[in-house]
């Protein structure tokens, strides 16, 4: 055997045992959701062929001749029985792009289609695409919904970092050909987390954006809004409500985002989206619930307090620490649902719960009460109805 297929025979064994390794829930307990033991697609998982060029006459040494960075921020859908990652791949000189990965089972197994998606762009071309929201409308179409980057026009000589952020729509019936469509255009100056309501509303397609002054900072922006447009093939919208807003000392203090399409219920649509706090290593990115009304789409009414996910562990650290960040998620026909959330600008992981769950959770888990106190009285409430059980004569 030649050193390149020597090399080649080992790399291609633990690629494919990296795929097939299978993942178990892991012993956190919080009755919500469970977490698993092993991220579910990390940079490894891209296929060998996209990484080295497997001809011993033009690679002899066997090197990587295009390098991936980090596998995260996927948005996802149920296609064809199979669990379907958009996710977002990181080449290592920094590019990000949209590639496919597939699971049979949500949890584990997931494989890189051959080809990442080739998205056709507009007149102005993307700098860089991140972070798709995959939505099947009830018009018919798969609408993939991604931040679009191009450097700012007005940056000063020298300022190589001033970026302009807005959304890029695309469209497909087969997650293979994509048809680009006009940017979204709204008020606002910069434009991240776009994410298509699944249903019509009142005839017109519905838009939760995030208004934002500047390309890091929100600014006076902020929040997660709602927004309305007649079409998706030159989606335009005027006027964004605000219907979820960043707030002091919370844990989307900072800036939030909607994460995935929202989830219909019997009680209310369900809503997983992004606050961002400030500390002193940082910003810290964490997940959190609500729900909406089922009629009145900008009334929020279930909000728990606090983070639903947040990094633990191995999932702390990364490019970008501290993050928890997520775009994707998938309703099963028997109310499974799969949480894909991506930790540290990394990797992807899966969290899975029910339907009835998460409603359960945001109805009764106590509403912020923006002070100490009222944390406290939340906490006594909890302890004062579990004392009485416990001092009942049958337990002590
Ligand atoms: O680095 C953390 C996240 O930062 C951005 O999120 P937001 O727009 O809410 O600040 C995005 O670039 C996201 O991709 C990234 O994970």
């Amino acid at each position: 055997m030649t050193f390149f297929e020597e090399q080649m025979t080992g790399l291609e064994k633990a690629h494919e045992e990296l795929i097939l390794r299978k993942n178990q829930k892991s012993k956190h307990w919080n009755g919500i959701y469970d977490r698993y033991e092993n991220a579910v697609l990390t940079a490894e998982h891209a296929p060998l062929f996209w990484r080295f060029d497997l001809n011993p006459q033009s690679n002899p040494h066997l090197m990587q001749r295009f390098g991936i960075n980090a596998t995260f921020n996927a948005g996802a859908i149920k296609w064809q029985g199979k669990y379907v990652l958009a996710v977002r791949v990181e080449g290592t000189d920094r590019k990000s792009f949209f590639a496919i990965a597939e699971s049979p089972n949500g949890i584990d197994q997931f494989r890189f289609w051959d080809y990442p998606i080739v998205m056709p762009e507009t007149d102005v071309p993307d700098g860089n695409v991140y972070d798709m929201r995959l939505v099947a409308h009830e018009d018919g179409w798969i609408y993939g919904i991604f931040c679009t980057e191009r450097k700012d026009p007005s940056a000063k000589p020298g300022d190589e970092s001033s970026a302009i952020a807005q959304a890029g729509i695309a469209r497909t019936k087969d997650l293979v050909s994509w048809e680009r469509l006009p940017d979204l255009r709204t008020p606002s100056p910069q434009q991240r987390n776009v994410v298509l309501h699944p249903e019509f509303v009142k005839g017109k397609y519905a838009l939760y954006t995030r208004p934002q002054d500047g390309f890091i900072e929100a600014g006076t922006g902020g929040g997660i809004a709602l927004g309305f447009t007649d079409s998706m093939e030159n989606a335009v919208v005027e006027k964004e409500y605000i219907i979820d807003q960043k707030q002091y000392h919370t844990v989307y203090e900072v800036k939030n985002g909607q994460g995935p399409a929202p989830i219909k219920t019997g009680k209310g649509w369900l809503h997983l989206a992004h606050g961002v706090r400030n500390t002193a290593a940082g910003l810290r990115y964490v997940l959190y619930m609500f729900m909406t009304d089922l009629e009145e789409l900008t009334k929020v009414i279930h909000k728990p307090a606090g983070y639903f996910i947040g990094p633990e562990g191995v999932e702390r650290v990364g490019d970008v620490s501290n993050v928890i960040f997520s775009n994707g998620w998938i309703l099963d026909e028997d109310g499974t649902v799969f949480i894909y959330y991506a930790s540290s600008d990394t990797r992807m992981h899966v969290a899975t719960s029910t339907v009835d769950k998460l409603v359960d959770y945001c109805i009764n888990t106590p509403a912020d009460g923006f002070r100490s106190a009222t944390s406290v009285k939340n906490v006594v409430e909890i302890i004062t109805g579990n004392i009485s059980r416990l001092k009942q004569p049958e337990l002590a």
